[in-house]
C-alpha cells in the first residue's frame, strides 16, 4: 500500500505542473498516468502559450528552454475575403504577446524537473479507478509492473483529460454539465519545412478554416477542417496540400511552403464544461473538467490556469489546516473557464463554414469579420482575449 497527500491521476501538463508547484511547498504527491513516458512526451498537441502561461512557469523553474527556444509572436493575421487583417497585440493589449512552444516541450521539461527531485510519476499504469471521494478515506486502486496497487491520499487531483476516469467518479446526477459539438472537425499536420509567416495566420474562405501555425524555424503545424466523419485515410497528402493552399494563399504574393508530412491526425470540436470541479475529496482539473474548440489557443492555458488556483488551495489546507480556498476551487477556475469558453465559441464560429448554414448566417459571418477589420475596438477585444487574462 502506498500513501501520499495529494494522489494524481494523468501526467499531462496540468498533473505534472501540480506536482512540481506541491513539491515546491514541501507537499508529496505521486502522479499516476496510463501511457508511456515516451507517449506523453511525444505527443503533439497545443502549441500557443498565453503570457500569463509563460510568467508562471518562468516563476517556478520552467523557463530555461521555454525562453530559449519558444518564439515570442506580437500578432496573429486573419484572412478571409482575399483580405488580410494583423491584430497587433502590442498596439491591443498591454504589452502582453503570447510564445509558441509545444505542448509536448512544457510535458517535457516538468518530467525532467520532476524526477531531477526523485517526484514519483508511474507510468503505464491501468485500470485506475478512485474509490469513495467522497469520504475521509480516499483511495486510487490501480494496476501497475504486474501487481494491484493501493495509494492512500488525503486529496484526489483529477488531471486525467477529458476520456479519464475521474470525473466519470462523481455520480452523474451530481454532475452540472454543459456540453455542445460542432459538425466539423481538424486535420493537423506536423510538417518539415520553414514557417511561411512570422505569426500564425487564420483564413475563413469559401471551402471553409485553415490555420498555418509553428513549432520552430523548420518545423510548421497546419491545420484544415474537415468533416468529423472523415477518416485520415481520406485526405491523401496532396489532398491535405491543395486544400490548405487554397484557403490560405487568398493574399497576393503569399506561399505556403510544403514539406514532408512528420505526423497528421483528425481532432473532433467539442465545448465542454463540468461545473462539479469539486466531489468531496475529488478535486478535477484541466480537460477532465472542460474542453474548448482550439481556434482560440486555450484548452492548456485553462489547464495552467486551474492548477495555479489549485496547488495554492492545497497549500494553504496544508500550512494553516484552512479549506477555504478549496472550498472556492471551482468558482475561481470557473470565471477563466466561461470566459475562454466564450472566447474559443466566438473565434469557432468566426472562422469556419458551418454545412447547415444559411445565407443569412453566412452573411452575420461576413459582417462580423468585416467590423473586426473596420473597428479597433473589435480587434482590442479579440487581442485582449487571444492573450489572456491574469490569473487573480
Ligand atoms: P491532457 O494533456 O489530456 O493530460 C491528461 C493525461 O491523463 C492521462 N490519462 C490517464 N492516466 C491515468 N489513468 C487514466 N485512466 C487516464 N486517462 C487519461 C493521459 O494519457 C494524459 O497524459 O490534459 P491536461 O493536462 O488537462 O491538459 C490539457 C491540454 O492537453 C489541452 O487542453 C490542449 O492540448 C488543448 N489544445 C490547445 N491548448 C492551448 O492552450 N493552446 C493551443 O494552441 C492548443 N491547441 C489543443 C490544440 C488540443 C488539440 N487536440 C489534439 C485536442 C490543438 C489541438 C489539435
Ligand atoms: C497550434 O500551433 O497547434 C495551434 C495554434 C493556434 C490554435 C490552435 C493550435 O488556435
Amino acid at each position: 500500500m502506498l500513501h501520499t497527500q495529494i494522489g494524481i491521476i494523468g501526467a499531462g501538463p496540468a498533473g505534472l505542473l501540480l506536482s512540481h508547484l506541491l513539491a515546491r511547498a514541501g507537499i508529496d504527491s505521486i502522479v499516476l498516468e496510463n501511457r508511456s513516458r515516451g507517449y506523453v512526451e511525444n505527443r503533439v498537441r497545443a502549441g500557443v502559450l498565453e503570457q500569463g502561461t509563460v510568467n508562471l512557469l518562468s516563476e517556478v523553474g520552467l523557463g530555461e528552454r521555454l525562453h530559449k527556444e519558444g518564439m515570442a509572436h506580437h500578432g496573429i493575421e486573419i484572412r478571409f475575403n482575399k483580405k488580410s487583417h494583423r491584430i497587433d497585440f502590442d498596439e491591443l493589449t498591454d504589452g502582453k504577446g503570447i510564445t509558441i512552444y509545444g505542448q509536448q516541450e512544457v510535458v517535457k521539461d516538468l518530467i525532467a524537473a520532476r524526477l531531477k527531485q526523485d517526484g514519483k510519476i508511474l507510468f503505464d499504469v491501468s485500470n485506475v479507478s478512485i474509490d469513495d471521494p467522497n469520504s475521509d478515506a480516499v483511495k486510487i486502486k490501480f494496476h501497475h509492473a504486474d501487481s494491484e496497487q493501493e495509494l492512500h491520499c488525503d486529496y484526489v487531483a483529477g488531471c486525467d483529460g477529458f476520456h479519464g476516469v475521474s470525473r466519470e467518479s462523481i455520480p452523474g446526477d451530481e454532475r452540472v454539465e454543459f456540453n455542445r459539438e460542432y459538425p466539423f472537425a481538424w486535420l493537423g499536420i506536423l510538417v518539415a519545412a520553414p514557417p511561411s509567416a512570422d505569426e500564425l495566420v487564420y483564413a475563413n474562405g469559401p471551402d471553409g478554416f485553415a490555420l498555418h501555425s509553428m513549432r520552430s524555424p523548420s518545423i510548421t503545424r497546419n491545420y484544415i477542417q474537415c468533416d468529423p466523419e472523415d477518416s485520415i485515410e481520406a485526405w491523401s497528402d496532396d489532398r491535405i496540400w491543395q486544400g490548405l493552399h487554397d484557403r490560405l494563399e487568398t493574399v497576393a504574393d503569399w506561399k505556403l511552403q510544403e514539406g514532408e508530412i512528420l505526423e497528421k491526425g483528425i481532432t473532433p470540436m467539442r465545448s465542454y464544461v463540468c461545473e462539479t470541479m469539486r466531489y468531496g475529496r475529488l478535486f478535477l482539473a484541466g480537460d477532465a473538467a472542460h474542453i474548448v474548440p482550439p481556434t482560440g489557443a486555450k484548452g492548456m492555458n485553462l489547464a495552467i490556469s486551474d492548477i495555479s488556483y489549485l496547488s495554492t488551495a492545497f497549500i494553504e489546507r496544508f500550512k494553516t489546516g484552512s479549506e477555504k480556498l478549496l472550498e472556492s476551487y471551482a468558482a475561481n477556475c470557473l470565471r477563466h473557464v466561461w470566459r475562454g469558453e466564450h472566447f474559443s465559441w466566438y473565434m469557432t464560429s468566426l472562422l469556419h463554414k458551418f454545412p447547415q448554414s444559411s445565407p443569412f448566417q453566412e452573411r452575420l459571418q461576413s459582417a462580423e469579420l468585416e467590423y473586426l477589420r473596420q473597428s479597433t475596438p473589435a480587434s482590442r477585444s479579440l487581442a485582449e482575449n487571444y492573450v489572456g487574462f491574469n490569473f487573480d
